[in-house]
């Protein structure tokens, strides 16, 4: 695998110099302060690309360039806005960038509940928790219609939550939902947020299916012609939330996206974490139906219940078989040399990390310390080591 790691660009607590320590080579990153839907004009790329260059890192994948949510719900400048992706992945192939991540989530990318979860070694976790989750929609949000995703066990248990959770702690729920994680790129205020759900009022699971292949219809034979390698990132979490459907969480999921449009730039982002959460996907056998298309890895495990909720655990732990997943990226990978493609190293990246030792004392990107990303890759790299070297 070629070890990646993310880095949100100059203001990123995490340095150049401080990634290049951890081992990694590879950089991912995106220029996060260019509004969605507009183009990444060749003199943005190639300053990103040099300063990463200076630091002796190579810029090996693109997380991600957002896909504006009028693609998504196909409605108001639509068209302007996958005419300006197109031009955004060409000029990122005439940089020398060829691989881009991005998701087709509605509303949210990722969501989490609780942003510092103490595990029981003291360090400090994402957890998304279904009953948190309810509270939020049916009592701060107050979705219309919140009530029919929930039992009357469920809506019981979310109003003693919200009954006993202090006003600053509301406001910290609410905030982590919908302010915007890190990478998000957009943050909404409730108001603006009910607003936004609406705009999916018409959009059901399959209609969104629809947008999206139309929108790789448009995409990939541009991203192939420019040798540019697409990977969308599965839904986190892999079901539904807030009564958005949801296209991008299963096996079945994937099949559909790659009949539809059977061109290899049309690819995953294989992100074990957020597939793990449901117990009924089997991720090795998902990652061997589809390894010629998994152009990028994110590895990290989550340990989930039967209620939904889940928290992420160390990359080695929880409910993610890492050494089975690692052994098929082996696999794949001597697949891929044999067969003389260029691509034969796949990118990854350790992702997430614990907040740990001296990362408790600083203020970090959620999901994104140093010290708890440097413990996930030493340990996702030794697995690798150990994998192949026995299959040698
Ligand atoms: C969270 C990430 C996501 C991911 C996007 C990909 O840490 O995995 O934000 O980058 O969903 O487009």
């Amino acid at each position: 695998m070629e070890q990646t790691w993310r880095w949100y660009g100059p203001k990123d607590p995490v340095s150049l110099l401080d990634i290049k320590q951890a081992g990694a080579t590879g950089i991912v990153s995106a220029l996060h302060h260019i509004p969605n839907g507009t183009v990444w004009s060749v003199d943005e790329i190639k300053l990103r690309k040099e300063t990463i260059e200076k630091a002796g890192l190579t810029w090996s994948v693109v997380e991600s360039i957002p896909v504006h949510e009028n693609i998504k719900t196909r409605s108001g400048n639509f068209q302007t806005y996958i005419d300006n992706y197109k031009k955004s992945i060409e000029n990122l192939a005439s940089c020398g960038i060829g691989i881009v991540c991005y998701n087709f989530m509605p509303v949210l990318d990722w969501t989490r509940t609780d942003l510092d979860f103490q595990v029981e070694d003291g360090s400090r976790a994402l957890r998304f928790d279904m009953t948190a989750f309810a509270a939020f929609e049916l009592y701060l949000l107050q979705r219309p219609g919140a009530e029919t995703s929930y039992s009357e066990a469920q809506q019981a248990e979310a109003k003693t939550y919200i009954e006993n959770l202090p006003d600053a702690k509301k406001q910290q729920l609410i905030n982590n939902i919908i302010a915007g994680l890190p990478g998000a790129e957009e943050g909404y205020t409730l108001e603006q947020f009910q607003t936004i759900l609406d705009s999916y009022k018409n959009i059901d699971a399959p209609k969104l299916r629809d947008n999206l292949v139309a929108f790789l219809k448009e995409i990939v034979p541009i991203a192939s012609q420019n040798d540019v390698l697409m990977c969308i990132h599965p839904d986190d979490p892999p079901y539904p939330i807030l009564g958005l459907p949801r296209v991008v969480s299963t096996e079945e999921d994937y099949a559909y996206l790659f009949e539809q449009v059977p061109n290899r730039s049309n690819g995953i982002t294989f992100c074990t974490g957020s597939l793990g959460v449901r117990a009924d996907n089997n991720l090795a056998q998902i990652f061997k139906r589809f390894a010629d298309r998994v152009h990028f890895l994110h590895l990290r495990s989550t340990q989930r219940d039967e209620k939904g909720n889940f928290y992420e655990a160390n990359h080695l732990e929880g409910d993610v078989d890492m050494f089975s997943i690692i052994k098929e990226v082996v696999a794949e990978e001597k697949r891929r040399k044999a067969a003389g493609m260029k691509d034969a190293l796949i990118p990854m990246r350790p992702d997430h990390g614990h907040q740990m030792l001296d990362d408790l004392n600083k203020k970090t990107n959620p999901g994104y310390s140093g010290i708890g990303r440097l413990r996930g890759l030493a340990e996702l790299r030794g697995l690798e080591v150990g994998i192949s070297k026995s299959l040698a």
